[in-house]
């Protein structure tokens, strides 16, 4: 009955997808990056690419941590289309995420369907073999310069795809994991172009929305943003699209789309289960967290019920907590992992809600523009 009824939503899913494959970066020094993410960030260098092993042009680092995949690419010496492409992205955006690869049980059939509904084609799917087995890559075109590479893995039996070497680790590996898988990933683009981006998902991939937005209601008073959700009907995947909106200030999408030439991915979601020991271990390493006045955790313990963690915990750590019908979540932000005011992350902590944090919006945004007056850019 189960295997029936799954069977069944497959087939009439236009566009099945297992999860997120990776999140890949451009960045103009990737060993350095690597060792980054490898001590801060408490993720394990798996597989490597580069001209030691027939890659003259490029070097990729991929790094693991439970599922979360993420691939650090720089130009050693641009030769192709694809070198320069790199190497222009990292000149035009600073460091940045290229490609949110997706995985899917047949990429051939995804480009399809994809192009077949209005999507940019970039590369036509191909196969790519190895010793370990073989992969079919096809790759869309989303907002701004930032692609979906559809990766069809079967029992690909390698580290990474073919190309890549078994790699690392750099450091040793933390005690625990900081986090163990993508939970979403948000893309800015431009004033007025939400929706558009919103009706490719639905159209394209055939996402739905999710409930949670910033309608203009907030917009106005406090956030200078819009906001919308779109997910694939297993919720693995989460693409929320901000555009920046009229109010007080100078929206934060605004200062992105400024400093990255563009829209682009703004943040990536990390999925912990420990969010306290995370976020503690993430400063000792001296990664940088927005801080929340006092006064959020004096009404906090009022309204937000019982929680895994003591309030005083979160106020200790600066972690934020919120609440729907569903369950409640905690959060964190990191500052820009960069010198430009571009690409951060979260970490979040789920308790059954499915939500982005709505309640924490104010909070939030004010701690936000507190960062950019102090950059200067408000
Ligand atoms: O992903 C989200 O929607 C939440 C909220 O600049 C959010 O993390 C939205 C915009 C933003 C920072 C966080
Ligand atoms: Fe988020």
């Amino acid at each position: 009955m189960t295997a029936h009824t799954s069977n069944e939503a497959r087939e009439h899913d236009p566009f099945p997808v297992r999860g997120m494959d990776a999140v890949v970066f451009a960045v103009g020094n990737a060993k350095q990056a690597a060792h980054y993410y490898s001590t801060a960030f408490g993720m394990t260098l798996v597989a490597y690419r580069g001209p030691e092993h027939g890659s003259p042009e490029l070097a990729s680092y991929v790094l693991e941590s439970g599922g979360a995949r993420f691939v650090l690419t720089s130009v050693i010496r641009p030769e192709s289309a694809e070198g320069h492409r790199l190497a222009r992205h990292v000149a035009e955006h600073g460091d940045g995420v290229v490609d949110l690869a997706i995985e899917v049980p047949d990429a051939r059939a995804a480009f399809a369907h994809a192009t077949a509904q209005g999507a940019r084609p970039l590369a036509e799917p191909e196969e790519f073999s190895d010793e370990n087995g073989t992969v079919v890559l096809a790759a869309v075109a989303t907002y701004g310069e930032t692609r979906h590479t559809l990766v069809e893995r079967g029992d690909y039996k390698g580290p990474y795809l073919p190309g890549y070497v078994p790699a690392g680790p750099l450091v040793a590996r933390p005690e625990r994991r900081f986090f163990q898988a993508v939970d979403h990933c948000v893309g800015n683009v431009e004033l007025g172009r939400m929706n558009e981006w919103v009706e490719f998902y639905q159209r394209v991939m055939g996402f739905t929305n999710m409930k949670e937005f910033v309608g203009d209601d907030i917009a106005t008073e406090y956030s200078a943003l819009m906001s919308k959700v779109v997910a694939d009907g297993s919720r693995k995947v989460k693409f929320p699209i901000n555009e920046p909106a009229p109010g007080r200030k100078k929206s934060q999408i605004d200062e992105y789309l400024e400093f990255y030439g563009g829209p682009g991915v703004q943040h990536i979601a990390l999925a912990t289960n420990d969010i306290v020991a995370t976020v503690a271990a993430m400063r000792a390493a001296g990664v940088e967290f927005l801080g929340v006045p006092d006064s959020y955790y004096d009404e906090l313990g009022s309204w937000v019920g019982e929680t895994r963690v003591p309030v005083e915990t979160l106020r200790e750590h600066r972690v934020l907590a919120d609440r729907d019908e569903d369950g409640y979540l905690l959060q964190i932000f990191t500052k820009p992992v960069q010198d430009r005011p571009t690409v951060f992350f979260e970490l979040i902590e789920r308790h059954g809600s499915m939500g982005f944090g709505k309640g924490n919006f104010k909070a939030l945004f004010e701690a936000i523009e507190r960062e950019q007056a102090r950059r200067g850019n408000l």
